[in-house]
């Protein structure tokens, strides 16, 4: 396996019509929640992924569990759970690419996560472990199986890459920051946004945000500038730089941008490429999930990554 991650999938009902969601009728659906957007991510580009989580044994919980297998991430860690459901939410365009996120999340199955989830022989086959800043958000229980999942990460030397993906919506400012700067610190690669830094460290300067997560302990960190590119920092390979954005014409959705950047980084890390090259990788990705409605649907395939990135070369 090259990448496991931890956290909770959701159906995700988007309404036809953009405005104010009180006036909508008719919605889609899609299923979305960030581990599952960057496992899938990686799966298109043909890298072994897994996901553990836990479903509600309702249609919901089986729709995700098919969908996510169907991308070809394994599922034979994700539970189900008989007394919690699924969770859902909801994007609301309420107007350009004004995005607002309602969920229906709390006390769902996935918030029931806990230590004993994670499966110390199926985690220490993986080579990266991926969490995001949300699972540790969801409830006490889900922070300790991430802290668990950690735990067992260092003991089999996986890789930890860590999104802080802070939602304010899912817990207070104080204990995102506490939980977020500890998490960093068991890190060895950290993607951080501009915004995030901001919060954590009063600053929205990269090379800022990059040197006070490098005090913390993480050797690589990238800062996310959305179109404008990302910052790199290693430190153990003296490697550090901006890699360019790429713009695109007409922002459709941009929720699961991130993951994709996070998708795209990891999976240049795993083949091989430079650091710059897979933040490269990353911001190509990033921009194309933006041009396509849901956040999964934009994840390219191999052929596709690179009908991209030469159109943008010309
Ligand atoms: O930071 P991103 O826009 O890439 O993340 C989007 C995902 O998991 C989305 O799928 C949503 O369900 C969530 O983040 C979340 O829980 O907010
Ligand atoms: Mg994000």
């Amino acid at each position: 396996m090259d990448v496991i991650s931890i956290g909770e999938a959701m159906v995700l009902f988007t309404p036809e019509t953009s405005g104010p969601m009180r006036y909508a009728r008719d919605y889609t659906s899609r299923i979305a929640g960030a581990e599952i957007n960057t496992l899938i991510g990686l799966a298109k580009l043909e890298h072994e992924t897994g996901w553990i989580s836990r479903v509600g044994s309702d249609e919901f919980g089986a729709m995700l569990k098919n969908a996510v297998r169907g991308e070809g991430v394994d599922v034979s860690e994700v539970a189900a759970d008989d007394e919690a459901p699924t969770g859902i939410f909801f994007k609301e365009n309420v107007y350009g690419d004004h995005v607002r996120v309602h969920y229906y999340r709390k006390h769902s199955a996935a918030s029931f996560l806990n230590p004993e989830s994670i499966n110390e022989a199926y985690l220490s086959e993986g080579k990266v472990l991926y969490i995001t800043g949300i699972t540790p958000a969801l409830s006490d229980s889900c922070s300790k199986a991430v802290f668990q999942a950690i735990e067992i990460a260092k003991k089999h030397k996986l890789t930890i890459v860590f999104d802080p993906n802070i939602r304010y919506k899912l817990w207070t400012e104080e204990k995102a920051r506490n939980t977020i700067l500890e998490i960093a610190g068991h890190s060895d690669i950290v993607f951080p946004g501009t915004s995030e830094g901001e919060f954590l460290f009063g600053t929205s300067h990269p090379e800022k945000i990059a040197d006070a997560l490098h005090e913390l302990g993480p050797d690589t960190i990238v800062v996310k500038k959305g179109e404008e590119g990302a910052y790199y920092s290693c430190l153990s390979k003296k490697e550090q730089g901006h890699a360019e954005g790429f713009r695109v014409k007409q922002v459709i959705d941009p929720v699961g941008a991130g993951d994709g950047f996070a998708a795209g980084v990891v999976s240049g890390l795993l083949d091989g490429l430079s650091l710059k090259e897979s933040v490269t990788r990353g911001c190509a990705i990033g921009a194309m999930v933006t041009m396509v409605n849901g956040d999964i649907e934009g994840l390219p395939d191999r052929k596709t990554l690179e009908l991209f990135l030469s159109s943008k070369s010309d």
